[in-house]
């Protein structure tokens, strides 16, 4: 079977003029993947489950998992001198690494280290996602906002890791899907699941229907169309719902659904964070045929204007996905404007 490293060097040749240096970006990914899956792998046996005892800037309190993952993967990409700068979740400002390899380094990376970690503690699946961009300021001048605060069609590539009965890795650097699994024995990911293609309607959606109350009136319309008894079309489709992002997306990835966190009278920009959940997962859905939206712009039109900004964020089959949209035209438009004066803006 083919490795991850083989499989990554081979697709250098895909890219003309390529230098390496993406290959060994993900190469960096690759290796920080497999000891933060060590690690959650014993968590059970090990002092590493709990809280740190510190809060992030959503003011979530970190685990002491959130702070091992984000500290490898930023060990990783600090090691090789690829990136200049991160966006993580549990850091308010992006890293900047200023050593001087690093400071002349093409690309920067936005990432959530450990989503879903609050699954930690009772053994259900969580995962790592992380996206790379080009970044935007010269080479060795002083990095900024700018760099990071790109839409999600200037991704270069992006992938997550998905900590589940299996581990594995999956990515893209636009020219398809390809998912790894980790094979313990012999420490490698093999390519496991070539070409992934979201099948373009499935039978699953996934929501955490708890906040049905507050949801914008095209979202609780959906799901009652879920609901309805029509065998013809599959229905009442599947209820499933991880809570635990990367879980719940690849799923409806390999057999088909949607995945649905949208805004609400309480949140009006919903809960994930554009820049490293909803981008990365929007860029891979695009790339399998799939679909991602706010309700009403595409996931990557929008120009994320500060690191931790949050959005709506509807994901998943294309034809699912697009009776979503259809549903929140007709009936949501004041949802509409609840995102123009939330301050979102679409290219
Ligand atoms: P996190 O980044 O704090 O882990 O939150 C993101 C997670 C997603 O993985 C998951 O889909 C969602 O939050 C679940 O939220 P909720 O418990 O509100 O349904
Ligand atoms: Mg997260």
């Amino acid at each position: 079977m083919k490795t991850l490293i083989e499989f990554i060097n081979e697709k250098q040749h895909d890219f003309p003029f390529a230098t390496g240096e993406l290959t060994r970006l993900l190469h960096d990914i690759g290796i920080a993947a497999k000891i933060v899956h060590r690690e959650i792998n014993m968590a059970g046996l090990t002092e590493n489950m709990g809280y740190q005892g510190g809060d992030n800037v959503q003011g979530e309190r970190q685990k002491k998992l959130d702070v091992f993952a984000n500290q490898h993967f930023i060990r990783a990409l600090q090691m090789g001198s690829q990136v200049c700068a991160i966006a993580s979740e549990e850091n308010e400002k992006m890293v900047v690494f200023d050593n001087p390899n690093s400071k002349i380094g093409k690309y920067v990376v936005a990432m959530d280290p450990l989503d879903g970690s609050s699954n930690i503690e009772v053994n259900i699946p969580v995962g790592t996602i992380f996206s790379i961009y080009r970044r935007k300021t010269n080479q060795g001048d002083p990095v900024s906002d700018k760099d990071l605060l790109q839409p999600g069609k200037e991704i270069v590539a992006a992938g997550y890791i998905l900590y589940g009965s299996s581990t594995m890795l999956v990515y893209s650097t636009g020219n398809g899907v390809n998912g790894f699994t980790y094979d313990n024995s012999v420490g490698l990911f093999l390519l496991s699941h070539p070409d992934v293609k979201i099948p373009a309607k499935g039978n699953i959606y996934s929501i955490n229907e708890a906040n049905y109350i507050y949801f914008p009136e095209g979202i609780k319309k959906y799901i009652k169309y879920c609901q309805v008894d029509d065998p013809s079309t599959d229905r009442p489709y599947k209820s499933r719902y991880v809570g635990s992002l990367v879980s719940d997306f690849h799923r409806n990835m390999v057999v088909g659904g949607i995945y649905m966190y949208p805004g609400n009278l309480k949140n009006p920009v919903g809960k994930l964070r554009l820049l490293y959940e909803c981008q990365p997962i929007a860029f891979l859905a695009k790339q399998a045929g799939g679909k991602a939206t706010d309700g009403f712009h595409d996931i990557l039109n929008i120009v994320p204007q500060s690191i931790h900004q949050r959005s709506s964020f509807i994901v998943g089959s294309e034809e699912m996905v697009t009776k979503v949209e259809d549903y929140m035209e007709e009936y949501s438009q004041d949802f509409r404007e609840t995102l123009e004066h939330e301050g979102v803006i679409a290219l």
